[in-house]
């Protein structure tokens, strides 16, 4: 096999430079980013290096008429499957990344761009179009492209955390401020109470905004359920030891500025994280995904469970969602979609994610 080293300032640009070399039959053995030139050890460029092979027998194995050769034996063939899946795996990535040499069918090409325009990072796209392409004929009715990307989004997710079911005593909510935690808290303790017959209480720990233990004891109330405040971590026990006979206890923390690291550490001083409690952090699908994805990762030496996204009636995408729960590997447990408690709430799953972010498809554009 001639085995040869090709760089470029992106791996498109690598894999077109391996695809003109060795040809579409390349096997491409190694990739990774390296630091090239300088000066003085400063200024380096980060460079693609692509270590790809190419088997002069393969390539003309493929040029012969396409006819099966009856294998001597089963490890011969195993040996000679593992070529031709290798093969088929970089033909796919070589269409992929060089640049024009695979244009997308334009059905594909209008998947692409709808999810692109809702804000679906690009890796997300190239992975779902190479699935697609992999495992299906060509597609060409929008509802059945519609289908199929739902199933496809909803395997790139199916490996995450999603929904819940009650099983700790505690349920703590985190989050910004006023991306609808105290309403989430009411939602979730209504359909505790409403339709499953429990009984609950709170604990508030936000004692910073004016007219926020009001506000939960304005849902508490409607309830009949007990609110506890507590102030410090003292109070947070006691307030538990208070509410030892009920089933659920929810516990509402202040809105603050997360992007500030202090008021993790603040959090830590009051709630008892050893607690056998449920922490979800709640975010609004209304954020843009640099603060997400920033808020996310301060929160993170917390023990976080799954996610809370709210205010989905107010937007036009979970694409951002969907970027953050693949690139942080966490699901969620709820989308809240209204102001109206308890009923503005569901439990997700993948395929309910990937069916919302699909939800637009075959209204834009020709089937
Ligand atoms: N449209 C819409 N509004 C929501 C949703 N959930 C909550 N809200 C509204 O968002 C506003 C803030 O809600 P809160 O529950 O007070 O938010 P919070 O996170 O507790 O706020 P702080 O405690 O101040 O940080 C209220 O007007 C809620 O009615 C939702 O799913 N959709
Ligand atoms: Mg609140």
């Amino acid at each position: 096999m001639k085995i040869k080293k090709f760089h470029g300032a992106s791996m498109p640009e690598a894999m077109a430079k391996v695809r003109s070399d060795f040809g579409a039959d390349a096997l491409i053995l190694s990739s990774k980013v390296i630091k090239h030139g300088g000066f003085l050890g400063l200024f380096k460029k980060e460079m693609t290096e692509v270590v790809a092979g190419m088997d002069p027998d393969v390539r003309v194995e493929r040029k012969k008429p396409q006819r099966p050769v009856p294998l001597p034996n089963a490890e011969n063939n195993g040996g000679q499957q593992k070529i031709l899946d290798e093969l088929s795996h970089v033909k796919a990535l070589l269409q992929k990344d060089a640049p024009g040499s695979h244009p997308l069918s334009p059905k594909m090409d209008q998947l692409a761009r709808y999810l692109t325009s809702r804000g679906l990072k690009e890796e997300h796209v190239q992975n779902l179009l190479s699935s697609i392409d992999e495992k299906y004929e060509p597609l060409s009715r929008k509802e059945e492209i519609k289908k199929t990307a739902v199933e496809e989004l909803t395997v790139m997710m199916e490996e995450l955390p999603f929904g819940h079911v009650f099983q700790k005593r505690y349920v703590h909510l985190f989050g910004p401020t006023g991306v609808g935690k105290t309403t989430t808290l009411a939602k979730l303790a209504g359909d505790a109470v409403l339709n499953k017959g429990w009984t609950v209480g709170f604990i508030t720990t936000d004692t910073y905004r004016i007219g926020a233990v009001e506000q939960l004891k304005t849902y508490a109330g409607i309830l009949h359920a007990p609110v506890e405040v507590a102030y410090n971590m003292d109070d947070y026990r006691k307030a538990k030891e208070n509410l030892k006979g009920v089933d659920l206890v929810f516990i509402d923390t202040a809105g603050r500025n997360y992007r500030n690291h202090t008021f993790i550490k603040d959090l830590q001083e009051i709630i008892d994280f050893e607690e056998e409690a449920d922490h979800f952090l709640v975010l609004s699908l209304t954020s843009k995904y640099v603060d997400m994805q920033t808020i996310y990762e301060n929160f993170s030496s917390l023990p976080l469970g799954k996610i809370i996204f709210t205010k989905e009636d107010e937007t036009l995408t979970m694409a951002d969602a969907v970027n953050l729960m693949l690139e942080k590997r966490l699901g969620a447990a709820y989308i809240t979609n209204g102001q109206d408690v308890p009923d503005d709430i569901q439990t997700v799953s993948a395929g309910n994610i990937a069916s919302r972010l699909m939800k637009g498809y075959t209204d834009e554009g020709s089937s």
